[in-house]
Parts: C-alpha cells; sequence; structure tokens
C-alpha cells in the first residue's frame, strides 16, 4: 500500500501544502494558531538547523524533551523530516531517569524546552554519548529560535525508506530496564488509515484536543499523526489538567478528545456552566474504561465514549468498535488490519468466553532496540501482550486485568519495583513491597508497604517524607500516593517479595 521509499512527513505536511492546504488552521495553542503553512515552515526551518548547524545525518537519534507544545510538534516532525531517528522522552522525568535512553540509543543531540533544561544536564553528565543540547524559549542560551531565525524556510525531504527507523519510544518494564520500541515511517501513517481512517473516521473539519504526552504513543497519535493525516486541526496544550482542558474544548470548539479515563472522569466533576457541545467523538484509552465511567460521561455528555487499547510495542491502538458500535463495558473489535486472538501459557487459543493473554499482529508490531525481551513479546509472529482480555461469542474484546506487575495510575504505566528501588535508597526504609490499589478517581493508586528500620518513627511525616523523597528521585507521578507501615513483608523461602499477595491484601 505504500511505496518503498517514503518520509512520513511529506504524506502527513507538505502534501497538504501541495494541495491549496496551506492556509487551513492546523496547530491551536493558548498563545495562537498556526496554519498548515505555518507548521511547514517552522518543520523546515529546525531541519535545515538540524541538518546544516548540528551535522545531523539520517539515522541519528535526536531526544525530545518538553512539554506538549507547538514546537515539539515542529521539532518532532522537523527531525523526522531530516531521516533522523525522535527518541521521545516524558517531561516529568529525572536526570537519572534520562541517563538510560541516551545511552541505549547512543543519542547525541537533543532539543528540549528550555524549561526542562536542567535535569536534561544532569543528565548529560551521566550519559557522556550527549554531546550537544539545543534549547527553544524563554532563557535558552543557545536558543534553537535564532537558528531558525537564520535558516532556510524550505527544505527537501531526506529520501528515506519506509522502513527506515523514525522513532525509538521507551516504555517502563516491570523487571529490568526500560525498553526501546522502534518504529518506521510507514507504522506512522499505518496507524492513521487503520485507527484514524477507519474506526475515528475523522475529516478536514475536525478539531482534535487531549492530555496524553506527545512521547506516550497515544498522544502522538491522537493529537499529531491523526489530525495531519485527516488535514484537521489539533488543540496543543502545555497544561491539560480538567479545567485547561474544557476551558480549551469550549474556546476551540473541539470535536475529538484523546485522554484516558481517569480525565474523563476528573472533567465529570467540572462540567456545570460548560459549552462542550462541540464535542463528537471521545476516545478512552491508556488504562481500562470502567463501565461506570462509560455511563457517567454517557449521562453527562450524550456521547457513548470510544475506547480503545493500544501498546507502546504497537505503536497505537488495534482494539477499538466505530463509534455506532461501542458497547459500555467491552474495549471493541479487531482494528480492521489486525488480527487478536486470546491465547493460553501454551499460546493455544482459547475458547469463546475463556480469559487468556491478548495476541495481537497487523501492520504494526514490536521491535525492540538491541533487546533480549524480544522473544518474550513476539512468539509465533504474534505480539502477546501483558494484558488478559475474554472475547465474546459475538467478537467483542472486554478487558480482565493487566497480567504483569505493571500499575496503570491516570493513564501511566508505573513500574512497582522501580518504585521500590526509590524507597530503598532512603535510609529509613528497611524493606518494601509497590503494588497497585484500586481508586476511584485513579483507577489505581501505588501503593507502598513499607517496613522501616529499627528505631525510626512511623506516622504522617514519615509518610511525607517518604513521598517526597521519591518525588526528588523519579518522576514525580510515580510517587506512592498510599504508604502503609508493616512489621513485615511476604516473601518466599528464597526471600522473593510475593508482590500477588500485596495485591491481594491492597485489594481487600
Ligand atoms: O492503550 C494504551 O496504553 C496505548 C499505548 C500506546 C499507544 C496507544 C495506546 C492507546
Amino acid at each position: 500500500q505504500y511505496p518503498e521509499r517514503l518520509n512520513a512527513v511529506t504524506e502527513l505536511l507538505d502534501n497538504w501544502l501541495a494541495q491549496g492546504h496551506g492556509d487551513a488552521p492546523c496547530i491551536h495553542a493558548p498563545g495562537g494558531t498556526w496554519t498548515y503553512a505555518d507548521l511547514a515552515e517552522r518543520v523546515n526551518r529546525i531541519a535545515n538547523v538540524l541538518v546544516g548547524d548540528l551535522g545531523l545525518v539520517p539515522g541519528n537519534r535526536v531526544l525530545l524533551r518538553s512539554a506538549n507544545t507547538p514546537m515539539l510538534v515542529a521539532a518532532y516532525l522537523a527531525i523526522l523530516k531530516a531521516g533522523g531517528v525522535v527518541v521521545a522522552t516524558m517531561p516529568l522525568l529525572r536526570a537519572r531517569e534520562l541517563a538510560y535512553p541516551i545511552a541505549k540509543a547512543k543519542v547525541s543531540l537533543a532539543l528540549c524546552d528550555a524549561r526542562l533544561l536542567a535535569d536534561l544536564e544532569t543528565a548529560q553528565g551521566l550519559a557522556p554519548d550527549l554531546k550537544r543540547i539545543v534549547a527553544w524559549g524563554d532563557g535558552a542560551p543557545s536558543s534553537l529560535e535564532s537558528l531558525m531565525a537564520k535558516a532556510s524556510p524550505s527544505f527537501a525531504p531526506v529520501d528515506t525508506a519506509a522502513e527506515d527507523c523514525c522513532l525509538i519510544g521507551f516504555t517502563s518494564g516491570t523487571t529490568g530496564e526500560p525498553k526501546g520500541t522502534m518504529h518506521n515511517h510507514r507504522d506512522l501513517l499505518a496507524i492513521c488509515d487503520a485507527y484514524g481512517r477507519q474506526v475515528l473516521k475523522a475529516g478536514p473539519d475536525d478539531v482534535f484536543i487531549g492530555s496524553p504526552p506527545l512521547a506516550f504513543t497515544f498522544g502522538l497519535g491522537g493529537l499529531v499523526l491523526f489530525p495531519l493525516r485527516a488535514g484537521a486541526s489539533s488543540v496543543i496544550l502545555d497544561k491539560a489538567g480538567p479545567d485547561e482542558l474544557l476551558a480549551a474544548i469550549e474556546r476551540f470548539r473541539a470535536t475529538i478528545s484523546f485522554t484516558a479515563p481517569t480525565a474523563y472522569r476528573a472533567m465529570l466533576g467540572k462540567l456545570e456552566g460548560r459549552d462542550i457541545s462541540s464535542l463528537r467523538r471521545c476516545v478512552s484509552a491508556g488504562e481500562s474504561l470502567p463501565a461506570a465511567t462509560f455511563e457517567a460521561w454517557r449521562k453527562a455528555t450524550g456521547i457513548p465514549m470510544m475506547d480503545g487499547i493500544g501498546a507502546t510495542e504497537m505503536l497505537h491502538i488495534f482494539i477499538a468498535a466505530p463509534f455506532e458500535q461501542v458497547r459500555a463495558g467491552a474495549t471493541g473489535t479487531v482494528v480492521p488490519g489486525y488480527e487478536a486472538r486470546i491465547i493460553d501459557d501454551e499460546s493455544r487459543e482459547v475458547a469463546r468466553g475463556t480469559p487468556g493473554r491478548l495476541a495481537v499482529r497487523g501492520p504494526t508490531g514490536c521491535r525492540y532496540l538491541a533487546d533480549e525481551r524480544q522473544r518474550n513479546y513476539v512468539k509465533n509472529g504474534w505480539n502477546v501482550t501483558g494484558d488478559t482480555f475474554l472475547q465474546t461469542q459475538d467478537g467483542y474484546f472486554v478487558y480482565q486485568a493487566r497480567t504483569d506487575d505493571m500499575i496503570i495510575s491516570s493513564g501511566y504505566n508505573i513500574a512497582g519495583p522501580e518504585v521500590e528501588a526509590s524507597l530503598l535508597a532512603h535510609p529509613a526504609v528497611a524493606e518494601c513491597g509497590v503494588v497497585g490499589a484500586p481508586d476511584e478517581e485513579r483507577g489505581m493508586v501505588v501503593r507502598a508497604y513499607v517496613v522501616l528500620r529499627e528505631g525510626v518513627q512511623a506516622g504522617p511525616d514519615m509518610v511525607k517524607e517518604l513521598q517526597d523523597f521519591v518525588k526528588r528521585d523519579i518522576a514525580p507521578y510515580k510517587y506512592p500516593r498510599s504508604i502503609l507501615f508493616v512489621e513485615r513483608l511476604p516473601r518466599t523461602e528464597t526471600g522473593k517479595l510475593q508482590r500477588f499477595a500485596l495485591r491481594q491484601v491492597a485489594l481487600a
């Protein structure tokens, strides 16, 4: 379906200009609106800076660090257009967490929002591969904008192959280090033409909006790729809490929202006096959508949500129902182009109605960057996800549980063992175990069971002390919102922590 030589930016952006769509709105932000021509000009200037001033050659990996801003979108597309590979990082990551992707992906260049520079500079000390950081925005010492001002506004896309890697997204694993998932130019178009076109059915008049960071491929698809492929526009918000989202839906007359159930629940409490009648589609993914949230949103807004499940390994959503066919309590059916089945521990397909592992294959798939764990994820050509589902007799997939130790809280994937490692670095902590505990607002919260060292006083002051400690050490969204002090932890005879036993306690 796609030519062998393909640069995704030609299809997503440049072709719109060639078709006379240059004056159409493309990106809305609190500071104003960029047309397709405005975005293309910024992309070209940055691409010229990358190649001319910073010496980028095709295949070089460039780290991006920013909140969701129009400049992040322009920088992202510029790297792709110049034949580079985007290494996307979550804006909340701390220095120690940034050092890993830099070293693993051998990143030598980074573009960074000046407000987030400090941690990246510290990471540079830990990961010497990173030779150069160019920042944008107020206070940037060597501002990207000043280089852009001198650069040409035209740039011919680098002649990349459809299968050239153009994006590495890191996922946090339950055990071991994060995994880098590689995606190519064709993948970027494939998700638009599968989910975007055939399930969402977006058109040029649509205005997309949402909260997921663009470093999470859920956000990249929903806020950048799908809108561009449809010739539509997108609202890009630096801060996207419930108040900001609702105000922006109203201001920009947004028609399609992309966010997690937690954000929909948070908006539910704040709908009074808001006019969000422009919304026609509400996509929910990133964590499972409880039937109660689906019903509450439908009651308040009249809109049945479109649930979906994707994975960073697969780039985007592969199970979801078209709007006319959504069903409360079910994630949906397989997205056209993909196949899915439920398997047992021996990789055998199970009967309909029986829970098992969800396995999927299609136009996108898992390619880990130099990682032995590839063989656990891809078996006999099937991508075996970490989720347990069942399939109904009429083909709908119904979520049961996360198979591994990940805690999904407000749409963030948090690895319990990573939080444990952080807590254990505190001198007061003797032992700890971290699991998810059910929470009405966030779906799950991170709960730590902590055994304190002898003589240390348990109590609210110690809870706060440990929470602040974790927030300083790793990305703040991972901190344990709930800490319980216990005498001992459940362990196997060999001393291994029994997280499943803690999970049962947390559920009780
Ligand atoms: O369902 C998810 O968690 C997901 C992950 C990556 C990309 C898209 C989605 C919806």
